[in-house]
């Protein structure tokens, strides 16, 4: 059984010469501006992107902003069928093996564009975005990360929950290439790798995070069944962080003293080598001078966004890793090291 999606790498690139051609992808200029943390060595960077700061708030763009609304005046879904042909990448259902049905997703171009050839793979079917991945989107996400990290490394993430900067509700996963060919966190998480390479592990970083290595089976077939595991295991350690926390603070316990799963919030980064996750605390830095910036998955990547030069230069003053810090949860563990031998 071959990997999903092959050709994948062609098609975007093609189909996104095209759709900047056309304008049916939005393209925003930026600019990056790169900011190490001197304690930790990670060479976080901001993007400058002054033109987003126009773009309106919940378009979901499938014709102009706010313009196509459902009967009862929901914004429309944006990935659901008929797809803007301008948008539309490829289609395929995805099996474990032979004899399964499979889940059909579909590939698209993010019509809101910073990094070109942002791209994203969305359910056929609505499911929603705060759901649990499956193993066989886990599954496409790591194949499509995968190849097309051969030609030009890629970077994948979900955001997950009310406060992880999602702004869509139709389940959706989102890959882009990385213009510095590095993720800002490779290399503290190669440095603080676990001898015994299925241990999941936290970064010494002042707030909760979980990193679980990804060495896959060598059958194709097992690999599904291989990532729903390791991101079990991080979603096991998360729900496990939130009752110790709200242990030892109860301030920091959900509404109804109930740690559920739908209802919490994390940033997951998918690389073709670590799944690392972050519980998130809140969406929204409000820097000094009063501007708020949502904050995705990508800046627990080490990749930031703003859409103002004050805001750039209020985080620059801060520092990054204080802005991660905030929106997220302080860490529970003492050591570095978290153990986990449960089979979900
Ligand atoms: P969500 O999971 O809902 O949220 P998001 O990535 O944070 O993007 P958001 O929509 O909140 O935009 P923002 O101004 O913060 O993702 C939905 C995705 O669907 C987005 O990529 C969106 O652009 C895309 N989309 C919406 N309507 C669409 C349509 N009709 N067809 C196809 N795609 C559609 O950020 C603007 C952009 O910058 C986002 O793409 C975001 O991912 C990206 N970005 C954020 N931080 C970045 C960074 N550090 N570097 C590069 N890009 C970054």
């Amino acid at each position: 059984m071959s990997l999903p999606f092959q050709g994948l790498s062609q098609k975007i690139k093609t189909q996104f010469k095209a759709a900047k051609d056309s304008n049916a992808v939005v393209f925003f200029d930026s600019e990056v501006v790169e900011l190490d943390d001197a304690d930790t060595g990670i060479p976080f960077e901001v993007r400058y992107v002054p033109g987003l700061a126009k773009k309106p708030q919940g378009d979901g763009g499938k014709k102009s902003a706010g313009e196509e609304k459902n009967g009862d005046e929901r914004p429309a879904d944006p990935f659901a069928p008929p797809y803007v042909e301008e948008l539309f990448v490829a289609e395929e259902t995805v099996k474990e093996d032979e004899d399964d049905s499979g889940e059909a997703f579909v590939v698209l171009l993010n019509k809101f564009c910073v990094v070109p050839r942002h791209a994203l793979l969305v359910t056929k079917n609505f499911a929603r975005q705060t759901a649990p991945l499956s193993p066989l989107e886990l599954f496409a996400t790591w194949s499509i990360i995968k190849q097309l990290s051969s030609r030009e490394k890629h970077l994948g993430f979900f955001n997950c929950g009310s406060e992880s900067g999602a702004s869509q509700p139709h389940k959706h996963l989102q890959f882009m290439p990385l213009s510095g060919g590095v993720v800002p966190f490779d290399e503290i998480i190669d440095a603080h790798k676990p001898q015994n390479r299925r241990s999941c592990f936290q970064l010494p970083l002042p707030y909760a995070n979980f990193t679980a290595l990804i060495d896959p089976p060598s059958a194709a077939s097992s690999v599904p069944g291989y990532m729903g595991q390791r991101y079990l295991e991080l979603l096991d350690l998360m729900i496990d962080h939130r009752r110790r926390l709200a242990e030892e603070d109860p301030s920091t316990a959900p509404d109804g003293g109930h740690v559920r799963l739908s209802e919490l919030s994390y940033s997951l980064i998918i690389t073709p080598t670590y799944l690392h996750l972050v519980p998130r605390r809140r969406e929204t830095y409000t820097t000094e001078r009063g501007h708020a910036l949502s904050i995705n998955a990508l800046g627990y990547a080490g990749m930031m966004l703003v859409k103002d030069q004050e805001s750039l230069e209020d985080v620059k003053k801060v520092g990054v890793l204080a802005i991660l810090t905030d929106l997220g949860f302080r860490p529970v563990a003492a050591s570095d090291t978290v153990e986990v031998d449960a089979i979900l």
